[in-house]
């Protein structure tokens, strides 16, 4: 399990421009009860985070309340995902989430019941001089060419 994360000196900082986190291994042990672990993905007011779930087990409660995975966008403190349960939410596909600069991931779990663990993704992309155009800005969110990164990838 991450150290720093889950430790008083959380939230860790993730400054790579893609990466993964999380807890524990898929079909491992429980991860501890009354865990509190905070990852920061750092980005600038003007990148895009993506964001996604590679496995979940974790404790499924109603509305995720007991322990959860949650996303943030921290510009604005909108929550973008919180899930629980195997494999996503009420047990279907993970939702890939879109966040504008630096995005708070926090596992929290309670003093019962656990689950194996987590795991999410993350990349980190420029946005496009094309996507600055307020025209443009709905369209760059959602098309791969809205990110120079895919861009110089290829279409
Ligand atoms: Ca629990």
């Amino acid at each position: 399990m991450a150290t720093d994360a889950c430790g008083p000196s959380r939230p860790q900082e993730l400054t790579e421009a893609t990466g993964t986190f999380g807890i524990g291994a898929p079909g491992g042990d429980n991860y501890p009860n009354n865990a509190n672990c905070q990852w920061r993905i750092v980005a600038t007011a003007e990148q895009n985070v993506r964001v996604w779930f590679t496995w979940l087990s974790v404790e499924r409660t109603t509305n995720c309340a007991d322990d959860y995975v949650k996303v943030v966008q921290e510009s604005d403190g909108t929550a973008l995902e919180q899930v629980c349960g195997e494999n996503g939410k009420d047990g279907g596909a993970f939702d890939e989430v879109e966040a504008t600069g630096s995005v708070l991931v926090t596992f929290r779990s309670d003093f019962l019941q656990g689950g194996a663990g987590f795991s999410v993704s993350y990349e980190v992309t420029t946005a496009s001089a094309l996507c600055v155009l307020p025209s443009l800005a709905v369209l760059c969110r959602v098309h791969p060419w809205g990110d120079v990164g895919r861009l110089q990838g290829g279409l």
